[in-house]
């Protein structure tokens, strides 16, 4: 189905050497803060969070309030001063990055959309050619039957069009809970979605291992061929008739949030954990047809007894439910304001409000560690970054916070 000639050649997939488990599987603090920690529990005193040598530090500098449960913020390419706050009632407002918001919306569709929970507009993306064709994508819980919707609009002077709405995947929705929420694009040009596993919990339909649903997958479509879409020659599993051709890897509880690093094009993916551990998956460019586990494993550890932990890709980084109960995927910062932390990824909890930092080449080389860096007062449901690569948090309170170094 929607199968058509795309320009993509198949990559190859030299990364893929690496299926060794992360060296520290079982939490992301190192063994020396996690005594600290305990020493300092028993001492009765504030327990350190980090070591000494720990590297940047930062800290969250409001830049707006006020918004209506905010879920995510981003930047059209070729507009650096310029924001996208999506508010999960179906709103998209803009307001520059000192913080200045505009009156005007920019787009509208809360007739549209169910809302509350996980449901509501929950992604916006911006086409890469965004400046010249005014196409912008977004992804939404239908009103009524709870449907994930992933649909085009167009803008016109800096307006969306609310007329122009071009629906490219209607996937119907078992329960109201994981319904992913992230598009974004990828480096050759080709829209990812997350989608959860579809709901309830422990994934009882068996999505995420279930190659004939969307759900559970990131997903990978070409918005610029095809009717509604193209699928790219080089997507994961496009040479198994078992499987959908739009996934590109499989086995995911709920990303909610993931990234597109600008340098690498590799995909960082914060894929909910169930009940004991949140993780990030990496999905190198080029390297689709990955099955991160679900829900065989959780995070690091079997989730059915028995699993066979080396038949899935595990993740990068993890930590148990002690430190947060869901991920917050993050970015790379490639920004240029914050130069202490060029190629650092910086992601969250959701409940916890902890950030942790990660070296991306460490995370590339399947030998990383996070350590936390900084505790925000809020939720903290998303990160985005603005043309410019700055980096953003936002508070589902009504915040958008810009991230700074404060020093390593
Ligand atoms: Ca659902
Ligand atoms: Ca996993």
């Amino acid at each position: 189905m929607h199968r058509s000639p795309t320009t993509n050649r198949p990559r190859t997939f030299e990364w893929d050497a690496s299926r060794t488990r992360p060296g520290r599987p079982s939490t992301m603090l190192t063994a020396a803060t996690s005594a600290l920690l305990a020493i300092g529990v028993l001492l009765g005193l504030a327990a350190p969070t980090v070591a000494a040598d720990a590297g940047p530090r930062i800290d969250l500098v409001p830049v707006a309030e006020g918004f209506e449960q905010p879920v995510f913020v981003t930047a059209a390419p070729g507009e650096p001063e310029q924001l996208y706050v999506v508010e999960q009632v179906g709103r998209v407002r803009v307001m520059d990055t000192a913080g200045n918001k505009s009156d005007e919306l920019f787009l509208d569709i809360t007739a549209a959309v169910e809302t509350g929970g996980e449901r509501g507009l929950l992604g916006l993306a911006f086409h890469p050619a965004y400046a010249d064709n005014g196409r912008f994508f977004v992804n939404y819980t239908r009103a009524g039957s709870g449907a994930t919707v992933i649909s085009e609009f167009s803008a016109v002077d800096g307006q969306a069009d609310p007329a122009s709405e071009r629906e490219l995947l209607v996937i119907e929705q078992p329960f109201a809970n994981h319904n992913g929420g992230m598009i974004a694009f990828d480096a050759a040009g080709m829209l990812l979605i997350g989608m959860g596993d579809g709901g309830s919990g422990g994934d009882p339909l068996g999505a995420g291992q279930d190659p004939d649903t969307l759900l559970g997958k990131l997903l990978r479509i070409d918005v610029d061929s095809g009717d509604p879409y193209g699928i790219p020659e080089d997507n994961g599993f496009v040479d198994s008739d078992a499987h959908r051709p739009e996934i590109h890897a499989m086995g995911l509880r709920n990303p909610w949030r993931f990234s597109v690093d600008p340098v690498g094009g590799h995909v960082y993916i914060g894929d909910v954990g169930q009940g004991s551990w949140e993780e990030v998956s990496l999905l190198p460019d080029g390297a689709g047809g990955r099955n991160f586990g679900w829900n065989e494993v959780e995070g690091p550890a079997c989730y059915q007894d028995g699993c066979d932990l080396d038949a899935y890709t595990p993740p990068v980084l993890s930590y148990d439910h002690g430190q947060g109960c869901s991920v917050t995927g993050g970015y790379a910062y490639r920004g240029t304001a914050e130069p202490d932390l060029e190629g650092v990824y910086l992601f969250g909890d959701y409940c916890s409000g902890t950030i942790w930092a990660a070296q991306t080449d460490d995370m590339l080389a399947r030998s990383a560690t996070a350590d936390p860096v900084f505790d925000m007062d809020g939720s903290l449901v998303s990160f985005g970054v603005d043309a410019a690569g700055e980096l953003y948090a936002v508070d589902r309170g009504g915040r958008i916070l810009r991230v700074v170094s404060t020093g390593e």
